[in-house]
């Protein structure tokens, strides 16, 4: 994929002519546990973007910000991101003479951190941009296949018989590959029954959001039994040497999510041997261009990734779902059905499996049609910010 996308001259530049920021509250299906909280409910920041050119054309987009409620997977949260949004980066992008994909992410370079907030504003003009141009994002992206494979991430429950109901239905559902959430106390017992339920032949894969400590080497080595695919961030987000100590420790391979920050953190971790696999998740990186690169530095290292997931609706799912289509995401993502979370979807399209598969969505823009009606049932909260 190139960085810049059509071939606008200067006449014909867009401009970010207004920004809606809209909160959405949606109830979970059922409760998510991970080793730093339980969700019941999510609370969305949605962007709307609108762009015009010089010669009166107009055009909207929308981007998904996956900020949670607290600071808690990360640093950022959904007040946080619109505080952000409003006063630090809305004023920089009214201020650009043309606004593309491409433009967003320099332009808001000498704001510090913040990759959620700025990867919503992003994908918004992406996907304004990409309906512009009549064009899908998996067209744009180059990506090679039609459908990937589904995988689910399953939280911790209060009992191993729980976990394992919740799991045969996930494997009833054809999901092709199991995450389980881990934390200390939560972890060997579990994984053992899993393993024992769905057989040696079902990708297995856990994740512990930070739980453990360097020291916790010895412990998590026994995970090694269980020809897992991976362990997915067992220590701090800061701590890349750990993880790489860890990684001579065990042989189950460590996969990194939340020190995954840029493309330069990624080729570090690399470098270091702290990352054998990468989770992507365009959110976390500040959006798909940089997530994008990402991928192509791990495909030229021999790194396999995945797509991850933040609980998103049918907007984020469906951009997910082309990123991962790209050659390099070998293994399958966090990419499970709208209904593994949401009783309804906030597009008329969303994310369904059929035999453990994705399709990959090809209509214009990021992939996917809002359901208005629906979207405006769950919103909790407008706003509008007018360039100048
Ligand atoms: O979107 O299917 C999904 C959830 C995937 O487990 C998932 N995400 O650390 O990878 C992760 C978590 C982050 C969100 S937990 C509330
Ligand atoms: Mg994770």
């Amino acid at each position: 994929m190139t960085a810049t996308t059509g071939d606008r001259s200067s006449t014909s530049a867009w401009r970010l002519d207004r920004v809606e920021l809209r909160r959405i509250g949606l109830p979970l299906v059922v409760p998510f546990r991970t080793s730093f909280g339980s969700q019941t409910a999510r609370d969305i920041l949605l962007v709307r973007a609108e762009l015009v050119d010089g010669a009166g054309g107009r055009t909207e987009g929308w981007g998904e910000c996956v900020a949670l409620g607290e600071p808690s997977y990360s640093p950022e949260y959904v007040d946080g991101a619109q505080h952000v949004i409003v006063h630090h980066l809305l004023p920089r992008l009214f201020d650009l003479a043309h606004v593309e994909a491409a433009t967003v992410a320099p332009a808001l370079a000498a704001v510090h951190g913040h990759p959620m907030a700025k990867g919503a504003l992003e994908m918004a003009v992406l996907d304004a941009q990409l309906r512009a141009e009549d064009r899908s994002f998996a067209d744009l992206l180059g990506a090679t296949r039609e459908t990937i494979p589904s995988g689910v991430s399953v939280g911790i429950h209060s009992s191993v018989d729980e976990l394992l109901a919740a799991v045969q239905g996930y494997v009833d559902d054809g999901y092709v590959r199991i995450k389980l959430k881990i934390e200390p106390g939560w972890d060997i017992e579990p994984v053992a029954a899993v393993r024992q339920l769905i057989g040696p032949e079902t990708p297995l894969q856990v994740d512990a959001n930070t739980a453990y400590r360097r020291t916790d080497g010895e412990h998590l080595r026994r995970l090694d039994d269980f020809d897992l695919l991976l362990i997915e961030q067992p220590l701090a987000e800061e701590d890349i040497v750990g993880h790489a100590r860890l990684a001579a420790e065990i042989e189950t391979p460590i996969c990194l999510d939340e020190s995954l920050v840029s493309a330069a953190t990624t080729a570090d971790a690399i470098d270091l041997g702290a990352c054998e696999i990468a989770n992507i998740k365009p959110g976390r990186v500040g959006g798909y261009l940089e997530a994008v690169r990402i991928h192509d530095l791990c495909r030229e290292r021999g790194i396999p990734v995945w797509c991850g997931g933040m609980l998103e609706t049918g907007i984020g799912r469906a951009a997910n779902a082309a990123l991962a289509a790209l050659p390099g995401f070998t293994l399958p993502g966090d990419i499970s059905a709208s209904t593994r979370f949401y009783a309804q979807d906030i597009v008329v399209d969303p994310i369904t499996i059929t035999d453990g598969q994705v399709t990959v969505p090809r209509s214009p823009g990021l992939g996917f049609e809002l359901d208005r009606a629906f979207l405006d049932d769950c919103t909790t909260h407008t706003e509008l910010h007018i360039g100048r």
